[in-house]
């Protein structure tokens, strides 16, 4: 049976977990939940994430599992996505955690009130744009020194961090400033087959 993932199809989130199905060719069943209408906050969703978030995948044993990166890791243990070696693999969740703590709070949410609140640019909270600009400073840097965050390969890191920086203009930042990271979000749409965004 394949596993279930709950989500919406225009959250990065979400998106990085059936990037991984499509790119290991794990079977998944896409189930649409519309966030905005609270189909996330109903007893029957919250059984499977108290959080009340997605995404949120059930496993073929029936299990659930929540957090985007943590199924992330689950769906491609053992696979190319995650390097052999010990210290590739923590430079692989070094990326996942940073993406949730400095990247995804200002890139994501910047873009979330953009997109679902409808709030101008100009509207943001300054702090999330200097935020967003500082995390996509340190992308530059990293996409300007090897082909993939973790070294020549594409891994989960890229997958996680491509998610909401491919769509950051979407948010009031200006990826031209990023040549680098323009660079490295072709290449890894290359690798997942998607059409490029900009
Ligand atoms: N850290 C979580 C964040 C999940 C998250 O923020 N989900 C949003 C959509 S991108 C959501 O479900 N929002 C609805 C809500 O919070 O009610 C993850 O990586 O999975």
């Amino acid at each position: 049976m394949a596993i279930q993932v709950f989500g919406d199809s225009i959250s990065g989130n979400c998106l990085k977990v059936k990037w991984v199905c499509d790119v290991l060719n794990i079977p998944c069943r896409w189930e649409e939940v519309d966030i905005l209408n609270g189909e996330s906050r109903v007893p029957a969703f919250l059984a499977m994430n108290p959080a009340g978030q997605v995404p949120v995948v059930i496993l073929e044993d029936g299990r659930a599992l929540a957090q985007s990166n943590a199924i992330a890791m689950y769906l491609a243990e053992g696979s190319r996505l995650i390097p052999a070696d010990r210290y590739g693999r923590a430079k692989v969740s070094e990326w996942l955690f940073w993406e949730q703590y400095r990247h995804e709070p200002y890139i994501a949410v910047a873009r979330f009130q953009v997109v679902y609140q409808h709030r101008t640019f100009a509207e943001l909270e300054p702090k999330l744009v200097e935020r967003g600009h500082a995390a996509l400073s340190r992308l530059e840097a990293a996409t300007g020194e090897s082909a993939f965050l973790v070294g020549e390969a594409l891994s989960l890191a890229d997958i996680a961090l491509v998610a909401y920086t491919r769509m950051a203009g979407q948010g009031g930042f200006d990826l031209n400033a990023y040549p680098a990271v323009r660079s490295w979000i072709g290449r890894v749409e290359g690798e997942l087959r998607l059409d490029p965004l900009v």
